[in-house]
């Protein structure tokens, strides 16, 4: 059977299913290039441009870190291979403090772009593997798109209601990770065609595992419920679990959100005392929302501990939550423990 491109698996699933309109076929099509032009320029390290695109740009965000150049650059060829389609209303960043609107030299479309343009920021200048993480949103009739500040409360539905999510993770290879609510699907770039060629589909995480993924230097601001089932883990097969446990942390939530997609595993992010102030690490909109469609949709678990995180109605748009999300058994063991 040939490839299955990209386009051939929305086309299928748009025309062959009518699962998704074409609109929102191409504005993933438009994503997807926009993922292969920043694997592009990451590829280049610090042969690109003048200096090269690694290092601090010399700006903060309004998250109030420390920008890289590619962190700006990927949110502006996200930006520019979007806005002139007629396929969006609005897209909002983790780069930008307000969303962007479609120019009014463009026509407007029906759907809501959220994204993190470069996830795992820190991990550029020491060639770890980074990503770019999406979601899309239908646009509410009636939306006030007067002005970017108006335009917020358009964003703030909860995850249930988004329509797509996915991710490019930039590693040895280039993959482009899919939902469009029919199960997830893994495409592979092949460089040579410049193409999104389909090399799984119907993704399943295993309900098991033996792998967890978290921030270890936090233990002491952790709350109890995670501290015990962390512990638990570190006591291995002696211990209440019974079994020994491995721990992987590469701290771009991408790579660990990727291995869990591929092996099984658990990511947590959860509440600590030293970040409560901000309602924690991740961000709802553009971070935890989409994963945790990903993740459910392949037959895992996304939590805060205490509750879904599709389910969260979110009140602002560069919202953070607590990420604990996965292979089945264990989210649901470290969320029992935050029952107790
Ligand atoms: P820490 C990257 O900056 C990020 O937003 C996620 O991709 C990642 O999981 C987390 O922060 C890493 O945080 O505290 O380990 O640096």
């Amino acid at each position: 059977m040939a490839q299955r491109t990209l386009a051939r698996y929305l086309t299928e699933e748009q025309r062959d299913k009518g699962r998704i309109p074409a609109d929102l076929k191409f504005l993933i099509e438009v994503v997807s290039r926009a993922c292969q032009a920043i694997s592009i320029a990451i590829g280049k390290g610090a042969l690109g441009g003048e200096g090269g695109v690694l290092g601090e740009a010399g700006s903060d965000n309004v998250q109030g870190e420390a920008q890289k150049k590619l962190d700006v650059l990927s949110n502006e060829i996200l930006l520019d291979a979007n806005e002139w389609g007629g396929h969006l209303a609005a897209m909002a960043s983790e780069e930008m403090d307000l969303p962007h609107l479609v120019p009014h030299r463009y026509p407007k479309g029906e759907y809501l772009l959220t994204f993190d343009p470069l996830d795992g920021s820190s991990n550029i200048d020491v060639n770890v593997s980074i990503g770019t993480i999406f979601s899309v949103l239908k646009c509410p009739e009636g939306a006030d798109l007067s002005s970017e500040a108006a335009a917020e409360q358009a964003f703030l539905q909860a995850g249930t209601a988004q329509v797509a999510a996915g991710y490019a993770v930039y590693g040895p290879t280039t993959l482009l990770v899919l939902t469009v609510g029919d199960g997830v699907a893994v495409f592979t770039l092949d460089r040579e065609q410049g193409q999104f060629i389909l090399t799984q589909e119907n993704v399943q995480i295993p309900a098991e595992t033996r792998e967890f993924a978290i921030n270890m230097a936090n233990q002491r601001f952790w709350e109890a419920p995670v501290q015990r089932y962390v512990d638990e883990m570190l006591a291995g097969k002696t211990g209440p679990l019974g079994k020994d446990y491995n721990m992987r942390w590469v701290a771009s939530m991408v790579a660990d959100v990727h291995r869990i997609m591929t092996r099984g595993g658990i990511f947590m992010y959860p509440m600590d005392e030293k970040i409560r102030h901000q309602g924690g690490k991740l961000r709802l909109m553009y971070e935890a929302n989409p994963m945790a469609l990903l993740i459910e949709q392949a037959g895992g678990v996304a939590t805060t501990g205490r509750e879904r995180i599709l389910d969260i109605a979110p009140h602002k748009l560069h919202q953070r939550v607590p990420v604990i999300l996965g292979s089945r058994t264990e989210v649901e063991r470290v969320s029992g423990y935050h029952q107790a």
